[in-house]
């Protein structure tokens, strides 16, 4: 016991945060204990599974889609679209970080916009599982040309069958580690469909900064949220670094915010219970 609150101690101390739009250096606070545990009196959400046909890979792709707690048909929804990493698929976050339990905490709490969750496959191939060489050339080729099945077939799918707000500042976009530089390069790239962004922990498929924001004025304009989150310890920190030293160069609102960690889901947790609260709100800073 005693030994856990020092490690809370030591954890919260390393916390190093730069909210680079106001160039203060302020303080995100960690995710509390039991913000990721299940709690039985309070109202849950809802998983559904969906099938969509898609006209990138020419198959019916399969994801699920996180329903919040109280949702009514008749009500309009923003949308995060919220992306696996290399090993994984469309389970992934549901079955490794549970979002469902992290985000009905959250809404028991009033600290979320209600929304719906989209969680996708994103390696946009013929044999989308996570199998055999998951780093092999086609496979990783997949994570790229997910862009299209996105925004040609899933995104559409989603906006017939759900009733969802379809401007982009109703629509996010954030992963982890290959989802997360899908995040970057998709939502960067489609500025006009998405104004909510992150990346957590991103891996090497992010674009360079000036690939990712070719208009720095327009990045400017458009905006919402743009969030770049890594462990300290992830050896990938170095793609994260370099897209906010290019962001804070060029003055472009952004968090960056590097806690305590590796690459794992204590951090991608931590980074969807931040993130989650932050989008679909006024925002001042733009
Ligand atoms: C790589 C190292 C890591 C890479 C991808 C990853 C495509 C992705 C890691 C993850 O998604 O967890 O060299 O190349």
């Amino acid at each position: 016991m005693r030994k856990q609150l020092f490690k809370t101690a030591i954890c919260a101390a390393l916390l190093m945060v730069s909210i680079s739009s106001s160039k203060a250096q302020n303080t995100i606070q960690h995710s509390p204990q039991g913000f990721d545990s299940l709690r039985t009196n309070i109202p849950h959400g809802k998983i559904d599974t969906i099938l969509y046909q898609s006209n990138t890979t020419d198959t019916i792709r399969r994801a699920l889609v996180y329903t919040p707690p109280g949702y009514n048909k008749h009500k309009k929804y923003p949308v995060l679209y919220l992306l696996h990493g290399i090993g994984g698929d469309e389970y992934e976050w549901l079955h490794n970080g549970h979002p469902e339990v992290i985000l009905d905490n959250l809404y028991a709490e009033g600290k979320v916009v209600p929304m719906i969750v989209v969680l996708p496959n994103g390696r946009a191939m013929k044999n989308d599982r996570a199998t055999g060489n998951i780093m092999a050339a086609d496979k990783v080729q997949a994570f790229a040309t997910f862009e299209q099945d996105l925004l040609g077939s899933l995104i559409p799918y989603i906006q017939k069958r759900y009733p969802v707000y379809t401007d982009r500042e109703h629509r996010a976009i954030a992963g982890l580690s290959m989802g997360g530089g899908q995040s970057l390069n998709f939502g960067l790239g489609n500025l006009d469909k998405f104004a909510w962004i992150g990346g957590f922990s991103s891996a090497p498929n992010t674009k360079t900064p000036e690939a990712l924001v070719p208009d720095v004025e327009l990045a400017k304009k458009k905006i919402k949220l743009l969030w770049i989150s890594c462990g300290d310890r992830d050896n990938l920190i170095s793609f994260s670094q370099r897209t906010h030293d290019f962001l804070e160069k060029n003055n472009i609102p952004h968090i960056f915010y590097v806690e305590p960690g590796v690459h794992d889901f204590k951090v991608w947790k931590n980074d969807l219970y931040l993130f989650s609260q932050r989008i679909f709100k006024p925002t001042n800073s733009q």
